[in-house]
């Protein structure tokens, strides 16, 4: 209707082509996302570090986590003042943004919780200038602003940012009071740090933050995407010590006695600190306390090991809680951080079977509890989970596309650990299917190993056919472990240039039942009943069925042949109300089912 109307559509279409695909596609570049790059550079993956927050000093005059919406209306509303000081005409970019988590997600909060600018801000090749000025603010001299900032991993453009003071409060950037505190292109590996101090003092001063590239934009070689995050703005303490980051211990099975514990230690005072106390406590045990005996120089980090450990034996959840003890540290706000981590108890499998159909899982990257993919390959397609073509419920796990495919994929989802028996047979089943018919998927296997990584699958249960259809395909497969004890079993999504996605449903193990397993009644399930609009058949079979639904009078009403085990959605809104008898044929035996049609 309105032009604006018609390009926020666009934008969110092109969002949403941002993130994993089911099939291979020519890249489409977002409105609000990266540049595609060809010669991406390889990038190191740092360990994950969790519980990071602000300088959470004392005597902060701003602080800003960006967990509030980001987009221009609501940093206004916020008391930011966003200007667009490039060459040329505007681009489709807005000057500032909400975080896109596809390009990479926040320093801390939600993976959006970041304030982004991207080269489309300009047209064609253009300088980019865009402000991003504070809200004003009492400032003392010697006060001191810090922020995070990066752009994309790998990225071959060098994206750069300047930073602005005005005392006076300048509110736009032709101000004439504007001084620059210092300027630095966007690291590409992580979020960094960055600390400024001011030289005069202003009772209603600004800080500008401002993306200034020249030579940017589309055409140009020099932008990419920046992200900002935790902003704070402070006066600096004398001493001030900081427990600045744990790195994240994983939940998982078995976890052991002894496990280390490795913190970061922050200086945020104006001298180097030396040989001062840390520790840490499990579930507020008894602490072990250490002594860092190195030096951190003012505004350095160090990184430091425990020489005890914590012992996360018992299953359940744990809280590992670190904290540095600085004489005379005038801001004991940041002295302390906790992590939590979950000892898995491992799953004792019986003739109940265990069940997983992913309805937990949230569209994104993260799988059930217990659960862990792999991208072994590295090319940034791996597992994820998806609320389209599920085989049942509303969920289901899938590889798809992040824009390219390797020529030898190899992509696990594994299970939480599994407590199995040697000598008994397992009965480990599966729904799978292609994205479409028209490109090869993925291929799948099977396969069970004592760690949950895809190195330790070293046991096949068995690899699957493929099939040139887009229908599910149950996978059955019987296996025994060579002795007892704790196991993991891993799907890996595997194939030269697979070209559509491939997904997996309603994963279950059970202990094998033997002859009952095989009996037809136990493989086919009709529900719900009763049914009003539509009714469901699963057949797990082999070969040819047919299916036919006959009415109270003995009357066919509906017939369907099917290949191999199938579920199908029949639509029953047009039958009469009444009794209706649902008869499968196989070649191993004959299935009747009633239900009322309401
Ligand atoms: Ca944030
Ligand atoms: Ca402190
Ligand atoms: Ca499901
Ligand atoms: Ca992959």
């Amino acid at each position: 209707m309105t032009k604006f109307t018609f390009v926020s559509a666009i934008a969110a279409l092109m969002t949403i082509s941002a993130v994993a695909q089911d099939r291979l596609v020519v890249p489409q570049e977002s409105a609000n996302g990266a540049r595609i790059q060809t010669n991406q550079r390889t990038v190191s993956h740092q360990n994950q570090i969790v519980a990071r927050g602000g300088v959470s000093a004392i005597n902060v005059a701003y602080s800003d986590d960006f967990s509030q919406p980001n987009d221009t209306t609501s940093l206004k509303a916020r008391g930011y003042l966003p200007y667009y000081r490039g060459t040329g005409p505007q681009g489709t970019g807005a000057t500032w943004f909400q975080g896109n988590p596809t390009v990479f997600a926040a320093y801390n909060g939600a993976a959006d919780a970041y304030v982004a600018a991207n080269y489309q801000v300009v047209t064609n090749m253009n300088d980019i200038d865009s402000w991003l000025v504070t809200p004003a603010m009492n400032i003392s001299a010697g006060d001191v602003i810090s922020f995070y900032c990066r752009t994309q991993a790998g990225s071959i453009w060098p994206d750069s940012v300047r930073v602005m003071y005005s005392a006076a409060g300048d509110s736009t950037p032709e101000g004439l009071t504007w001084v620059e505190l210092g300027r630095f292109q966007a690291y590409d590996q992580a979020w960094e740090q960055k600390i400024y101090t001011v030289a005069a003092a202003g009772a209603t001063a600004r800080f500008a933050i401002r993306y200034a590239v020249i030579e940017g934009g589309p055409n140009g070689n020099n932008s990419n995407f920046i992200g900002i995050d935790q902003l704070d703005i402070y006066t600096p303490q004398a001493v001030d010590g900081q427990l600045y980051a744990m790195d994240n211990i994983p939940s998982g099975c078995g976890l052991s006695a002894t496990t280390p514990v490795t913190v970061t230690l922050k200086n945020n005072g104006g001298s180097a600190i030396s040989g001062f106390s840390v520790g840490f406590m499990v579930d507020n045990g008894t602490p072990v306390n250490e002594t860092f005996t190195g030096s951190i120089a003012s505004n350095a980090t160090a990184s430091y090991t425990f020489t005890g450990t914590a012992d996360l034996s018992a299953p359940g959840a744990h809280t590992v809680t670190a904290f540095i003890t600085l004489p005379s540290d005038g801001n004991p706000l940041n002295d302390t951080l906790s992590t939590s981590v979950t000892n898995i108890a491992p799953a004792v499998i019986t003739t109940t079977a265990y069940t997983e159909g992913f309805e937990s899982t949230v569209v994104g990257a993260t799988p059930p509890v217990g659960w862990t993919t792999e991208d072994t390959d590295g090319d940034g397609a791996n597992w994820d989970f998806s609320n389209a073509l599920p085989n049942n419920g509303t969920m289901c796990a899938r590889i798809g596309f992040a824009g390219s495919a390797v020529s030898n994929a190899e992509n696990w989802l594994i299970t939480p650990c599994l407590d199995l028996t040697a000598g008994t047979n397992y009965v480990l089943e599966y729904w799978y299917k292609s994205y479409d018919d028209t490109q090869t998927s993925y291929e799948l296997e099977s396969r069970f190993g004592n760690a949950a990584v895809g190195s330790a699958m070293t046991n096949n249960i068995a690899v699957d056919p493929l099939y040139a259809d887009s229908s599910y395909h149950l996978a059955s497969h019987t296996f025994t472990v060579p002795s007892s004890g704790v196991y993991y079993v891993g799907f890996n999504g595997f194939g030269a240039a697979p070209q559509v996605s491939l997904r997996l449903d309603d994963a279950s193990l059970a202990v094998s039942t033997g002859i009952n397993d095989n009996t037809i009644e136990n493989k086919v399930s009709v529900y719900p009943n009763p049914a009003s609009d539509f009714l469901y058949v699963t057949a797990k079979l082999k070969g040819e069925s047919t299916l036919v639904i006959y009415n109270n009078l003995g009357q066919e009403v509906m017939k369907y042949s099917y290949n191999e085990p199938f579920k199908v959605q029949l639509d029953v809104q047009s039958l009469a109300k009444g009794v209706y008898t649902v008869k499968i044929n196989n070649a191993d035996g004959v299935v009747i089912n009633k239900f009322v049609k309401q």
